[in-house]
C-alpha cells in the first residue's frame, strides 16, 4: 500500500467518523423530540457510517486487501466488499422506509443488491478471463437494482406523497449517479483493465463512499424534513374540522 493510499484510507475514516457523529446524535435528538420516522433514519445512517469508519480504520492500517502489484487484476481490496455487504442493504432500508415501500419490492431490491455484491466479489477474485463474467453478471444485477427504483420504488413512493414526488426524483437520480460509477471505477481500476493505479482507485472509492452514505444520508433526513415539514392539506382532516 502506497502512503498517499494510506492517506485516503485515513480520509475516509475520518469522513465516515464525522457522519456517525452527526447522525448518532440526530438519532438521540429525534428521540427526545418522539420524532420516531426521523429516528429510524438517523439510526440507519449512523450504523452505515460506523460500520465504514471500522472498515477504513482497517484498511489505513493495512489489513483487508491482497496487492499483487500494479498489473491488471492483481489487487483484491476484499474488505470493500464486506463494507458494501453491510452497508447497501442498509441504504436501501433507508431509501424504501422513506418511500413506504411494498415488501416484495423491497425484498426485491434487497436480493438483486446482495447478487451484484456476491458476483462483483468473484470478479475481484477471479484472476482468468471469468472475472469479465462475473463482472457482467453483476452489471445485470445492478441493472434490475436501477429498475426497481425507477419503476416500482419511485411509483409507490408518488403514490404515498401525492403532490411531493419530485422529492423522489431526486432522490433516485442521485442515488442512481452514485452507484453507477462504481462499476466505472472498477473496470478502470487494477481489479479490472488496470487503466489506472492502486491510489487512484482508492482516492475515486473512498469519495464515492462518502457520497453514497454521508452524502445520501444528509439528502435522505432533509427529504423526510420536506415530506413532512410542509404538510399538504388533508382533505379527510377538512372534513374532521367542519364537524367540528
Ligand atoms: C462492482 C463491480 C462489478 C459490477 C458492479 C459493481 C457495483 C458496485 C456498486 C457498489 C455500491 C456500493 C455502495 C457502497 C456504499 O456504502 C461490485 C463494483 C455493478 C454499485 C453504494
Amino acid at each position: 500500500m502506497t502512503a498517499a493510499t494510506q492517506a485516503w484510507y485515513w480520509i475516509g475514516a475520518l469522513g465516515m467518523m464525522i457522519g456517525a457523529l452527526y447522525f448518532g446524535l440526530g438519532a438521540f435528538s429525534a428521540r427526545k423530540l418522539d420524532d420516531n420516522r426521523a429516528e429510524v433514519l438517523y439510526q440507519l445512517t449512523f450504523f452505515i457510517c460506523i460500520i465504514a469508519t471500522v472498515l477504513y480504520l482497517a484498511l489505513a492500517s493495512g489489513f483487508g486487501a491482497i496487492d499483487g502489484g500494479e498489473g491488471p487484476g492483481t489487487r483484491t481490496v476484499w474488505l470493500r466488499y464486506v463494507t458494501w455487504i453491510l452497508s447497501t442493504p442498509l441504504l436501501i432500508m433507508v431509501l424504501t422506509y422513506l418511500g413506504r415501500s411494498k415488501f416484495t419490492t423491497i425484498t426485491a431490491l434487497l436480493g438483486s443488491n446482495t447478487l451484484m455484491i456476491a458476483t462483483g466479489f468473484a470478479a475481484t477474485a477471479a484472476t482468468d478471463s471469468s472475472k469479465y463474467t462475473f463482472y457482467l453478471l453483476s452489471c445485470g444485477a445492478y441493472a434490475a437494482v436501477v429498475y426497481l427504483l425507477v419503476g416500482p420504488f419511485r411509483q409507490e413512493a408518488k403514490a404515498a406523497y401525492p403532490g411531493k414526488g419530485s422529492a423522489f426524483d431526486r432522490l433516485v437520480g442521485a442515488h442512481v449517479i452514485v452507484w453507477t460509477l462504481y462499476p466505472i471505477v472498477w473496470i478502470m481500476s487494477p481489479e479490472g483493465w488496470g487503466l489506472f493505479g492502486t491510489t487512484m482507485e482508492a482516492s475515486l472509492f473512498t469519495i464515492l463512499d462518502l457520497l453514497s452514505k454521508v452524502g445520501f444520508g444528509l439528502l435522505a433526513v432533509a427529504t423526510l424534513t420536506q415530506l413532512s415539514g410542509n404538510k399538504a392539506i388533508n382533505p379527510a382532516d377538512l372534513g374532521q374540522l367542519k364537524s367540528h
